[in-house]
């Protein structure tokens, strides 16, 4: 920095009258040898205190632009943050790309999972689809973010609510495996000796997961007694059963207080626990009277759920798909159709349930239910996703796999 000047082109010393009040007299002449001296010694001070000013008014100036870069740089950065969120709430992966690329996130497993447990504002949604994915960073991101969670001296249930309201668990079996994995592990170390292995923990998470379906959506008629529950848990700790209080206990909690699950993205889930497989309108024939009307469809569960408004609560009616099959079919009327059918007993009315104008939940007529997508893409994909529903139960599959992996542990020990 420049500060200017303070001698004149001859090299000698700038006098300051304006320090003193009034200007020095140019006239008087010093008397004696000392006044002489006297005002030397007072012009030097003078020269000192006019250093000291400039300086002061200079580092002023600089701390004011400096406060109004910091404002404005603030400013900005408060901005990118908040467009960088909006952009992982649309696409998780490009949002943290450009916040990276901003450098207002490290790119490293503990910035990321800290942003994403901390920060305000990111749907859960979101974070849960960014969690789930496979790639190798992203396991790490999983893990320092479960690792974020403190389920010590936490009963079980209260650990699932801390951690199922972190985020929304995805609908994939993989992505559910990889993170209720992840939980188990992090339970068990904050919690050591409760369990005899992180399996047992993993599979009474989502027998507990699944109680809260039965117990808490209206959809289930019959809801799961504390008697099932604790049969239904029978040897999973390591071939032991865990105690019946401790199940006991679980069983009343969640029984008290249904899961409080994330609901940011505007969709009404709030029959069903997971993310849907697949939503939208498609065209239904009716049972009796062939007329066609369009309903909101929603496949999750393993059911097909339709309703008359995307908004409704209830569904007029829903068809579990168990034992059925799913084809293309050709229709005078109507193009693209698909029909959900009986395989093995043809001609025999379909298991499902339907309500009434006046509110009776009846049984469903339908000896099929021919459906109507509004393209060939769509209804290709109405096909595929119901087939993988029926085919797969992913909580089923995922829990009856852990099952089997401590009965072969156990007979191999024994
Ligand atoms: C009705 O026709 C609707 O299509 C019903 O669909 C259907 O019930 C009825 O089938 C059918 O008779 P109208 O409205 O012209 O009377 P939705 O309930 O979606 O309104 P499903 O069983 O398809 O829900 P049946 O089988 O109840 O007669």
């Amino acid at each position: 920095m420049k500060y200017p000047s303070n001698t004149d082109s001859m090299g000698s010393q700038r006098k300051d009258s304006f320090l003193w009040g009034k200007a020095p007299s140019t006239t008087s002449t010093p008397s004696t040898k000392s006044q002489i001296e006297v005002n030397d010694q007072k012009h030097v001070i003078l020269d000192d205190i006019q250093k000291l000013r400039l300086e002061i008014e200079n580092m002023m100036t600089e701390i004011q632009t400096m406060e109004d870069d910091d404002e404005n740089k603030n400013v900005m950065k408060n901005k990118r943050i908040q467009c960088g969120k909006k952009k992982f709430n649309m696409d998780p992966k490009k949002g943290i790309q450009y916040l990276v690329d901003n450098n207002l996130l490290e790119w490293n497993p503990e910035a990321v999972s800290e942003f994403l447990y901390k920060e305000e504002g990111l749907h859960k949604t979101a974070i849960g689809n960014f969690l789930g994915e496979w790639e190798d960073i992203h396991l790490q991101i999983l893990q320092a973010f479960v690792d974020l969670h403190e389920f010590s001296n936490l009963n079980l249930v209260q650990a699932l609510r801390q951690f199922l309201w972190s985020f929304r668990l995805p609908g994939e079996a993989q992505k559910i495996d990889r993170m209720m994995e992840a939980f188990a592990l992090r339970y068990c170390t904050c919690n050591p000796g409760v369990f005899q292995s992180t399996d047992t923990c993993y599979i009474l998470s989502f027998a507990i997961i699944m109680l809260n379906t039965s117990l808490h959506n209206p959809n289930v008629k019959e809801k799961t007694t504390l008697e099932r529950f604790i049969n239904m848990n029978r040897g999973i700790n390591n071939g032991g059963n865990l105690p019946d209080e401790l199940l006991e206990k679980l069983y009343e909690s969640i029984k008290n207080e249904p899961f409080k699950i994330p609901e940011d993205d505007g969709n009404d889930l709030t029959h069903t626990f997971f993310n849907p497989d697949r939503e939208g309108w498609l065209l239904k024939e009716g049972g009796r009277i062939k007329t066609w009307k369009r309903r909101w469809f929603i496949l999750t569960d393993s059911c097909l759920y339709y309703f008359q408004y995307t908004t409704d609560k209830e569904p007029k009616g829903i068809i579990p798909l168990e034992n059925l099959c799913v084809r293309e079919v050709e229709d005078a009327n109507k193009q693209f159709c698909l029909e959900l059918v009986s395989p093995n007993r043809k001609g025999e009315t379909i298991k499902a349930c339907k309500t009434e104008t006046d509110g009776r939940v009846v049984m469903g007529k339908h000896q099929s239910y021919k459906l109507s997508a509004a393209s060939a893409e769509e209804r290709a994909e109405w096909i595929q996703d119901i087939r993988a529903c029926i085919t797969k139960d992913p909580f089923y599959d995922l829990v009856s796999a852990r099952k089997k992996k401590i009965i072969s542990q156990t007979e191999h020990h024994d």
